[in-house]
C-alpha cells in the first residue's frame, strides 16, 4: 500500500470515533498537534505508525461554509438541498488543498467538526475528482458504516461477546447475517428482502450517486440519461426477482393521497449510539412536510402534483419551457446537443444547475425521497430520524423505493413512447449473421443455476468494539455459477468487421404464465453485457465470460484488501470509477427451484455507428461497469440511446409491427435463446 493510500484510507476507519483514536488494529494513529493520540489501552503496544497533522487555521468551523449545518450523528441526505449545499462546501474546501498530503491533513483536522456521513461522502467525492488521487481506492461501505447493513441487535450482541473475550483469545469473532434479513414472509413484499437488503446492491447505489452527483455543477457526459437508464435497469432486475418468487411486478406510486400499504422497519442505526432510522407502518399516508429542522417547512403534496402536471404537459407537447420562457424541444433523434431524455431526466432528478427550469418543474424525484423518508414524522412531533429512503446507501432496502422509482420511470417511459420507433436500418447490420447463440455453465447448455454465498467484512473497521481481535461480519448474498456466452457468427464482408455485441435477459412469461408482447416485455430487459468484437471474414466463434460483464464489478475492496494491495502507483488507472458497478453476484435473477424460463437476446450492431470519439488525452483504461457507470473524464462509450433497442415502442419490420421479441429476432444480426434458471438453495461456494 502506498503511503498516501494508507494515510487517506484510515480517515475512513471508525467514522464515529475521534480522529485521534487508533486505527489499523491499533498500529496507526493521526497525531494532531493540539490533540495528541489517545493513550494506549491496557496491554496494547504503541502504534508503529504515527502521522503528524499540523494545526491549520483554514480548517476552523467558521471557514467551512455550510459544511457544519448537518448535525453530527444524524442522517445526511443528498436528496435534501441544504445537505447537498453542505457537501458542496466541504468538497470545495477539500478541492482547494494543494496535494494528497495537504488534503489528508486538512481532512483530519475537520473530521470531528462535521457530520460523519457527510465527511465520508465529501472525502470520497474529492478523491474521485482530484486527478492526483486517482490511484487511491475507497474501502467498501460495509466496513465504513456497518450500522447501515447489520441490525443494531446483532451489533450489540457482538459487543457482549467482545466484552467477554478471554485475554488469551486470538481468533476473530464472526457474526453471520442473513438470509432471513429484516422481515418474515407474512407480507409478500418481503419475499424479495434478500435482494433489497443485499450489501452489494446498496453499495452500488451509494457509489453511483457519488459518481453522478447533482447540484455540484460537475459535468458528466449523459448524466441525466444515465440516471434514467441505470434506475430503469434496477427496476427491470427487481421485477425479474419478483417474478422469480411469485409476486407481481412493482406498481408505481403515483397517487400520493392514498395510504402506502407496505411499511418498512430497517432495524438499522444511524450512528454508533443506537439512534435508529425512522420506520414506516403499513398503510401510512403521505403528509405535507413541516420539517423546519431540515429546512423543509413548507412543502406540500400539492407541490408534487403541480410539478407532475407540468412535466406530463411537457412530455405530451414535446417541449419544455426553459428559465428564459423559451421552448426546448424534446427529441432523442438529435445530431448535436442534449437528447430529450437527458433534458427531461436532469429536470426530473432534479439537478439545480442542469434542470431546464428548476423553479417551474421543481424537484420531484428528490422530494419524493424526502416525503417518504419523513412520512412517519412529517412535522418533527416525535423528533424521529429520517427513514432509509433519505440515503443512497440504504434507500434500496425499502419496498417503497421501487414504487417511487417506478413512478419516476413511468414519466420517462411516457416520453420514450412519443419517440419514433427504430427503423430497420437502425436495427440491422448487413452481411453479419448470428447463426447460433447459447450460454454454457459447467458443460451444460442454456441451463443456469443460482444459490447463495457469503462474504466476510471486518466490522471492527467501522465500529470500535474495544476488541483486540478483528470482528468479522459474514454476509449471505445471492450468487450464481459463472457461465460463458458462445456465439457462432458469419461475417460476409471480405475483411474484418468490428461489431458491438449487446446481450439482454428477460423473463419469458408474465405473472399469468403467458408469453409477453414486445411492449409488455420491453421494460423487463436487463442489460447483461455489451462489448466490442472484431469479426474475421467468414465464420467466427465468440466466447465471453459472464465475469467480464460491462454492468458489473467483481467485488469491493475491504480495508484488508487495500492494506495488502501492492503499491503500483498512479499508473493503475481510474479505478475509483470502476468501484461503481452492479454487483457481479446479482448478475442473474434468482429463478425458481423448479426452473424458470428466461430469454437471452443477442444483437450485433455496427461499431462504426456505435463508437464515440473520446476527447484528446483521455487515457482511461478502466472498462468495468461502463454500461452503468460510464468512464471517468470520458464520454459514454456508446452513441445509441441507452436501452437501445428496447427503449422505444415496437418497430416495424417487413411492413408489420413487431408483436413479440421473436419477430425482432428474424433479423440476421439478432438471436433469441431460451434458458432455464434454477434456484438451487445451496451455498455456491461449496
Ligand atoms: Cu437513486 Cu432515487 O435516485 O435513488
Amino acid at each position: 500500500m502506498s503511503t498516501i493510500q494508507r494515510d487517506i484510507l484510515y480517515l475512513f476507519e471508525l467514522p464515529f470515533e475521534d480522529i485521534t483514536a487508533r486505527r489499523a488494529h491499533g498500529s496507526f494513529a493521526y497525531n494532531l498537534k493540539d490533540r495528541p493520540v489517545v493513550e494506549n489501552r491496557l496491554g496494547e503496544s504503541p502504534p508503529t505508525t504515527v502521522v503528524q497533522v499540523p494545526a491549520r487555521p483554514d480548517a476552523a468551523a467558521n471557514r467551512l461554509g455550510k459544511a457544519t449545518i448537518v448535525p453530527r450523528g444524524s442522517v445526511f441526505s443528498t436528496f435534501i438541498d441544504e445537505h447537498r449545499e453542505a457537501a458542496k462546501d466541504l468538497s470545495d474546501a477539500f478541492m482547494r488543498t494543494t496535494d494528497a498530503k495537504d488534503l489528508m491533513e486538512f481532512a483530519a483536522q475537520v473530521k470531528d467538526l462535521v457530520n460523519e456521513s457527510l465527511f465520508i461522502y465529501s472525502l470520497s467525492f474529492t478523491i474521485l475528482r482530484k486527478k492526483e488521487l486517482r490511484h487511491v481506492r475507497l474501502p467498501s461501505m460495509v466496513e465504513v458504516f456497518p450500522t447501515r447493513f447489520v441490525p443494531n441487535e446483532e451489533l450489540l450482541q457482538t459487543q457482549v461477546v467482545a466484552n467477554r473475550m478471554g485475554a488469551s483469545e486470538t481468533s476473530p469473532i464472526v457474526i453471520e447475517h442473513g438470509p432471513d434479513f429484516s422481515s418474515t414472509d407474512i407480507k409478500p413484499e418481503h419475499r424479495v428482502s434478500y435482494w433489497r437488503e443485499d450489501y452489494g446492491l446498496n453499495s452500488h447505489h451509494w457509489h453511483w450517486h457519488l459518481v453522478y452527483p447533482i447540484g455540484f455543477g460537475e459535468f458528466r457526459d449523459r448524466k441525466g440519461e444515465l440516471f434514467f437508464y441505470m434506475h430503469q435497469q434496477m427496476l427491470a432486475r427487481y421485477d425479474m426477482e419478483r417474478l422469480s418468487v411469485g409476486i407481481s411486478r412493482v406498481e408505481k406510486l403515483n397517487n400520493w393521497r392514498v395510504a402506502i400499504p407496505d411499511g418498512y422497519f430497517s432495524k438499522l442505526t444511524v450512528n454508533n449510539t443506537g439512534r435508529t432510522w425512522g420506520t414506516r407502518q403499513d398503510d401510512t399516508f403521505m403528509k405535507d412536510l413541516r420539517r423546519a429542522d431540515i429546512g423543509l417547512d413548507n412543502i406540500d403534496i400539492s407541490h408534487l402534483e403541480t410539478w407532475n402536471t407540468r412535466l406530463m404537459e411537457a412530455i405530451n407537447k414535446g417541449f419544455m419551457i426553459n428559465r428564459s420562457d423559451e421552448s426546448v424541444t424534446l427529441s432523442d433523434d438529435v445530431t448535436s446537443g442534449k437528447r430529450g431524455i437527458e433534458i427531461l431526466a436532469d429536470t426530473v432528478e432534479a439537478d439545480f444547475f442542469d434542470s431546464v427550469n428548476y423553479e417551474y418543474y421543481g424537484n420531484i424525484h428528490n422530494m419524493g425521497h424526502v416525503f417518504l423518508a419523513f412520512v412517519h414524522d412529517y412535522n418533527n412531533a416525535h423528533k424521529e430520524e429520517a427513514g432509509v429512503m433519505a440515503a443512497t446507501s440504504t434507500a434500496m432496502r425499502d419496498p417503497v423505493f421501487y414504487r417511487w422509482h417506478k413512478y419516476i420511470d413511468d414519466l420517462f417511459q411516457q416520453y420514450k413512447i412519443t419517440q419514433p420507433p427504430y427503423t430497420v436500418e437502425q436495427l440491422s447490420l448487413s452481411d453479419v449473421i448470428v447463426n447460433r447463440a447459447s450460454v454454457i455453465r459447467d458443460g451444460m447448455t442454456n441451463s443456469l443455476t443460482t444459490g447463495f454465498s457469503t462474504r466476510d467484512f471486518e466490522t471492527s473497521r467501522g465500529i470500535d468494539f474495544n476488541s483486540r481481535v478483528p470482528i468479522i461480519l459474514r454476509l449471505t448474498h445471492m450468487d450464481h455459477s459463472p457461465f460463458e456466452y458462445h456465439l457462432q457468427v458469419t461475417n460476409r464482408h471480405t475483411g474484418p468487421k468490428q461489431v458491438t455485441v449487446r446481450i439482454f435477459l428477460a423473463p419469458k412469461h408474465n405473472e399469468q404464465g403467458l408469453e409477453m408482447s414486445f411492449m409488455e416485455q420491453r421494460l423487463l430487459w436487463a442489460e447483461m453485457d455489451k462489448f466490442l468484437v472484431t469479426l474475421k471474414s467468414g465464420e467466427n466463434h465468440v466466447v465471453r465470460s459472464s465475469k467480464d460483464s460491462t454492468v458489473t464489478i467483481q467485488n469491493e475492496f475491504t480495508f484488508r484488501d487495500l492494506e495488502t494491495r501492492p503499491d503500483t502507483g498512479a499508473e493503475i488507472g481510474d479505478f475509483n470509477f470502476c468501484g461503481c458497478g452492479w454487483p457481479q453476484h446479482l448478475l442473474l435473477p434468482r429463478g425458481k427451484s423448479e426452473g424458470m424460463t428466461f430469454q437471452f437476446f443477442f444483437m450485433l450492431t455496427d461499431y462504426e455507428k456505435d463508437k464515440v470519439e473520446q476527447p484528446q488525452g483521455t487515457t482511461s483504461t478502466c472498462a468495468n461497469a461502463v454500461s452503468f457507470c460510464g468512464i471517468m473524464d470520458s464520454k459514454y462509450p456508446d452513441s445509441r440511446p441507452m436501452g437501445f433497442p428496447f427503449d422505444r415502442k415496437s418497430p416495424r419490420l417487413l411492413n408489420e409491427n413487431v408483436k413479440t421479441v421473436a419477430d425482432l429476432a428474424q433479423l440476421d444480426n439478432v438471436m433469441l435463446q431460451d434458458v432455464t434458471i434454477t434456484f438451487m438453495n445451496r451455498n455456491m461456494q461449496q
